[in-house]
């Protein structure tokens, strides 16, 4: 069997090869015939009516038609890469899956990105939760991985996930908003969803607008179980960790790229690795003891909740890198099935009633989306393990079985494809022990649905805070409906009351003094009352650093795109000096001027152009240079573009490094913060030598810029 299956790969592997050594030559019909014409139909006489007999005109024709296959329901707009994950550490005490067990072995893996709520053709930079899924083609069988970059969830139930997307979709009437959250009926979902709070204020932190698919955190999201070999089980949350640090944008850059290039984050992780950038993250493990499960003030079962990692210490134990950019999108990142219940031997699920209903999920969209429960032979599916199997047929099935056997038990194939044993790989669910009454209904230990959302809140900084704040404010400002704007409120007053009360009061809604129980807020049938308002209206404000992006900003002068803005003469000395180091940090710098092509430097050399003033924007950059050694400030500031560009690095708070005289600058750009008493170029954290410049780069952001205005 197994011969047969390896030579059915070589010859799909040789007619793939024939294939691409094909487009090299004569161009022919799906059938191999050469085609003489691929211009002009066929026709009765020159000015004729084409002829039905046109195999060729048909066949392209139909093709044609049916080339669009249904996008992802949600999730729909993604970018994707091959590349590898190594193991550094072994977790043979935990899981048998070779995966986690061989250090230092080479698996090859395919990722992809996605955004959630937008179509195909959609922005990156909606705000939204990111889709990180990775499929390891292990010798054991394809194992997923398939997380986001936020650790919960806006729903403890699959149940509730149909309306949860049909929410956040664009509305059903009218098909407006796209890849948007700012719309009635996603808060009007949300305000009367109390467990949606806690993962609301992570869309709401500027998590939901990432610089990068590199600079992104990933997450498994559920608690699932590690098996070891004498058969013990560990629960295990999954992280991914970007080495690149974790970065994000500013919402008002993010709708500006939005506009200057919607495809920012599908563009940066394609030129990053053809460039031999390779994004790399670790790999985290959260590891909990089987007989601690209980130990927590809430249910390791519930998606909306995370393990703190203060509590509970992420070991990193291996290195994922992307090193390949896909040859084909459709085939390759369009065709990709994740599937969560794609498991090895040595992981198992748990009964996370969300994870369940996803267990059913993924197969049933690929039936619809790819057509055939013969996906798994679309090569970016394919198992590196031989399949062997009785299953058969159906549509567009590549595998040639042969034999005369396709059932189990057999004689006639030799008992072929036998069963494994567990000692030698088989598949063993984890055995464990349940005792219950078949019941519709949600645990009085998923009924705390604040504290985690006040943790994130608290352990924000007052600038990550503010921008919550603005986040809630621009969302909710675009609902229509009071009602809606008035219970989101109500819901926020159970996170904290000073952020209630600044989203409330450009809502025209009035603030309620005390925390409001939240419409909708179901009460499990066997919870005591007084327990449940003490738990739901737990006052305490704990903190977790782990959870802020400011508090951990590191790298942040790598993988960087620097502005080098010339109105056409400057000093090739500093450039030169500027290069360097912005080089040897691992960034680039690009030089922006009025047009393509070469310009001078004030030694008379030619410059390469890099982008125009025209074609590119600020917020495509993250951080500038600006200024001449050869020009007046009055000079440069005079073209309008120039002037957009620092405007928009400013009130970005972005690194901007000014060369010419930065006094007259200053005066010349009439920062609003500055009109009635002029400030230093220190005191707007604007740069004037290479090294604090290389500082400020370091920091990724001057936040402080945001509180002079
Ligand atoms: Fe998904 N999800 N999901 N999801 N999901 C899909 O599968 C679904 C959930 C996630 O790059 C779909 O092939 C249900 C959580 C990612 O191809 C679909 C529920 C998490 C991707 C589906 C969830 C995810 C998907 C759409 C609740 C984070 C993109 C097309 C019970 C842990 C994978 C497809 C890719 C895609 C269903 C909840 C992550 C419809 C029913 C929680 C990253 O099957």
């Amino acid at each position: 069997m197994e011969n047969s299956f390896n030579a059915e790969n070589k010859k799909l592997k040789d007619l793939e090869k024939n294939h691409l050594a094909d487009e090299k030559g004569a161009m022919t019909t799906d059938q191999g015939v050469k085609i003489n014409d691929d211009h002009n139909s066929l026709k009765a006489g020159d000015r004729g009516p084409s002829l039905l007999e046109d195999f060729i005109l048909r066949e392209k024709i139909t093709h044609f038609d049916h080339e669009r296959i249904p996008e992802r329901i949600v999730h729909a707009r993604g970018s994707a890469a091959h590349g590898v994950f190594k193991l550094t550490t072994s977790l043979a005490g935990h899981t048998k899956a070779k995966l986690f067990t061989e250090v230092g072995k080479e698996v090859p893996v395919f990722a992809r990105f996605s955004t959630v709520a937008g179509s195909k053709g959609s922005t990156d930079l909606a705000r939204d939760v990111r889709g990180f899924a990775v499929k390891f083609y292990t010798e054991e069988g394809n194992y997923d991985l398939v997380g986001n970059n936020i650790p919960v969830f806006f729903i403890q139930d699959s149940m509730n996930f149909p309306d949860l997307v049909h929410a956040v979709k664009p509305e059903p009437h009218n098909e407006i908003p796209q890849a948007a959250s700012a719309h009635d009926t996603f808060w009007d979902f949300i305000s009367l969803m109390p467990e949606s709070m806690h993962m609301i204020m992570w869309t709401m932190s500027d998590r939901a607008i990432p610089r990068s698919f590199r600079m992104m955190e990933g997450f498994g999201v559920h608690t699932f179980r590690f098996i070891n070999e004498q058969n013990k089980s560990t629960f295990v949350k999954f992280h991914w960790k970007p080495k690149l640090g974790v970065h994000s944008v500013m919402w008002d850059e993010a709708q500006k790229i939005s506009g200057k290039d919607p495809d920012f984050h599908k563009r940066d992780l394609w030129n990053a690795i053809e460039s031999g950038d390779f994004p790399e993250w670790e790999l985290g493990v959260q590891l909990v003891p089987e007989e601690d499960e209980h130990k927590f003030d809430f249910d390791l079962l519930d998606a909306t909740k995370l393990i703190p990692e203060s509590e509970v210490p992420v070991q990193l134990v291996g290195t994922l890198t992307l090193n390949k950019n896909p040859d084909n999108f459709f085939a390759e990142t369009e065709q990709v099935a994740f599937h969560p219940g794609h498991l090895l031997p040595g992981i198992d699920f748990t009964n996370d009633p969300l994870l369940q209903g996803r267990l059913f999920s993924y197969t049933d969209t690929q039936l619809s989306r790819l057509g055939s429960p013969n996906f798994h032979e679309i090569p970016i599916n394919r198992s590196v393990n031989p399949v062997r199997n009785n299953q058969r047929d159906a549509h567009m099935r590549m595998q040639i079985n042969k034999g005369a056997s396709s059932y189990h038990p057999n004689t006639i194939g030799g008992g072929c494809p036998y069963q494994a044993m567990m000692q030698d790989g088989g598949f063993h669910s984890y055995e464990e022990r349940i005792d219950g009454k078949k019941i519709r209904t949600r645990s009085s230990s998923f009924m705390d649905h604040f504290s985690q959302a006040r943790l994130f809140y608290n352990s924000q900084t007052k600038t990550e805070q503010q921008h919550m704040i603005n986040a809630l404010q621009f969302e909710l400002s675009k609902v229509k409906r009071a009602h809606i704007r008035e219970n989101m409120i109500n819901q926020l007053t159970n996170v904290s009351l000073d952020l209630a009360k600044e989203v409330a009061q450009v809502l025209g809604v009035e603030l309620p003094n005390s925390p409001v129980a939240p419409v909708n807020e179901s009460k499990p049938a066997d919870a005591d009352d007084a327990h449940y308002a003490s738990v739901v209206r737990d006052p305490r404000t704990t903190t977790d650093d782990a959870l802020s992006i400011i508090k951990n900003v590191k790298n942040a002068d790598k993988s960087r795109k620097i502005g080098f803005i010339s109105t056409g003469a400057y000093s090739s000395d500093r450039l030169k000096s500027i290069t360097e180091k912005v080089e040897m940090a691992g960034s680039k710098l690009m030089v922006v001027a009025p047009t393509l092509g070469n310009i001078r430097n004030s030694e008379g050399h030619k410059v390469k152009v890099d982008e125009t003033l025209f074609n590119t924007a600020s917020v495509l950059y993250d951080a500038i240079i600006v200024g001449d050694e050869a020009k007046s400030s009055e000079e440069i500031l005079a073209n309008s573009k120039v002037k957009e560009f620092v405007m928009d690095a400013f009130n970005h708070c972005k690194p901007i490094l000014v060369l010419s005289d930065a006094t007259t600058f200053i005066d010349e750009l009439g920062l609003p913060c500055c009109r009635e008493s002029m400030k230093s170029a220190a005191e707007l954290y604007i740069d004037t030598d290479t090294d604090t410049f290389m500082a400020s780069l370091r920091k990724h952001r001057h936040w402080e810029r945001e509180e002079l205005s």
